[in-house]
């Protein structure tokens, strides 16, 4: 097995480096000495980049080289309705780092907030790009979809083109789709109620395959690992029900997190700011959603490793499930309450058919029980 993907990464890789460089941009090497990183740091993140995703140490200097070729795949991004977080996530920290370098090298055809051109001549550079890579380009989409009588909510360049009409017309080309953030994966904070630009995700709107890399932004990690990753294979990842990438979001934020020991003990913060809060104690009794949300946050963090939601002592809202804005709210109330209120049908509210998969709700039971255990417990003591 472990032979199999060094042999398929190998394939893909030497194949690559058939194809021209795309843009003289100097090489990876050149631009990391530039920006202070010697080749000792490169190989470390690529270390690090091979773990988190999820492949054999033995494969680090492929990754390695995949970044190194990552200037041969022309990648198209497009912005539909959304707030722009996720190119932030990705390309705004003040100090550069490998991730957001790596995508400075990557061929970046067309990127609405970043590129310089405007007006017609945006148009024409992306209309160019499709045409001249047909079938080879990587399509990165950020933003929900507004759709059916409403989607002139958004239109793009002096044509007055749809968004939809731009997504869909870029998809049909494209080698590999990637919805990057919760709107394109699944619509975003625009499709939540009552959803007035009837805003639906890439999936919806694209016969094509869509890997969603949901998170309301996505980690850094999270997009350039995904891209990284089809350099390395040119094939789709393994998926789950949602068409997330398995090694990126195959745990819930609850089963890393460094909080966890404080949920098992029941020792729960109150009330912000209360002494729990200073103690650093689980907040699953202040709203965290980490036991439903499945992520990476708290084994990743975000801004080169830093810090994540729950270290910065708010629980996780949720932010990279289908539909959060209407199923995890309130924010700062446990979940459980309400799924016991629905499951005994003690309360109006009815949210299991919204959390999208009963599975989630059972788990949440038992973890509200265990929660309310361990609290009992804890109050005998
Ligand atoms: Fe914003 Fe991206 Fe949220 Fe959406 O991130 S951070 S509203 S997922 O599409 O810009
Ligand atoms: Fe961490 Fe939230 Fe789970 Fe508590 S409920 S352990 S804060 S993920
Ligand atoms: Fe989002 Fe929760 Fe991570 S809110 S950023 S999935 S910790």
């Amino acid at each position: 097995m472990v032979h199999n993907i060094h042999e398929k990464a190998n394939r893909r890789l030497n194949e690559l480096s058939l194809l021209p460089k795309i843009k003289e941009n100097g090489t990876i090497a050149k631009i990391l000495e530039q920006n202070g990183f010697t080749r000792r740091d490169f190989m470390k993140w690529a270390g690090a980049m091979t773990a988190f995703m999820a492949l054999p140490a033995s494969m680090t200097p492929l990754v390695a080289r995949a970044a190194e070729l990552s200037d041969r795949l022309p990648v198209i991004w497009l912005h539909m309705a959304e707030c722009t977080g996720c190119s932030e996530s990705l390309l705004r920290t003040d100090a550069p780092s490998i991730d957001s370098l790596i995508f400075d090298y990557i061929s970046l055809e067309y990127h609405e907030t970043i590129m310089a051109a405007a007006g017609w001549q945006a148009e024409e550079n992306l209309e160019s790009a499709i045409e001249k890579y047909k079938g080879h380009y990587v399509l990165l989409v950020e933003g929900g979809i507004p759709t059916g009588e409403t989607e002139n909510f958004l239109t793009v360049g002096p044509h007055g083109t749809t968004g939809k009409t731009h997504a869909v017309h870029a998809s049909e080309n494209a080698a590999a789709i990637f919805a990057i953030g919760t709107c394109s994966s699944f619509g975003g904070i625009q499709a939540a109620k009552p959803n007035p630009s009837n805003a639906v995700s890439l999936g919806k709107v694209t016969s094509k395959p869509v890997i969603n890399v949901p998170g309301c932004p996505p980690s850094e990690k999270n997009i350039v690992g995904n891209v990284l990753h089809f350099i390395l294979f040119g094939t789709l990842p393994a998926l789950d029900v949602f068409n997330r990438p398995k090694w990126a979001y195959g745990l819930r934020i609850h089963d890393l997190c460094e909080r966890r020991g404080h949920f098992d003990a029941g020792e729960f913060v109150q009330a912000f700011g209360d002494e729990g809060a200073k103690n650093g104690y689980c907040l699953y009794k202040v709203g965290c959603k980490g036991p439903y949300t499945f992520n990476n946050c708290s084994r990743e963090r975000f801004n080169q490793h830093t810090s994540w939601p729950v270290q910065a002592g708010h629980g996780c809202i949720g932010c990279s499930e289908p539909d959060f804005w209407d199923t995890m709210g309130p924010f700062e109330e446990p979940m459980g309450d309400r799924l016991f209120d629905t499951v005994l049908g003690l309360g109006a509210d009815n949210v299991s058919d919204k959390i999208g998969i009963g599975i989630l709700a059972l788990a949440g039971i038992g973890i509200a029980a265990h929660a309310a255990i361990a609290a009992m417990s804890k109050d005998k003591e």
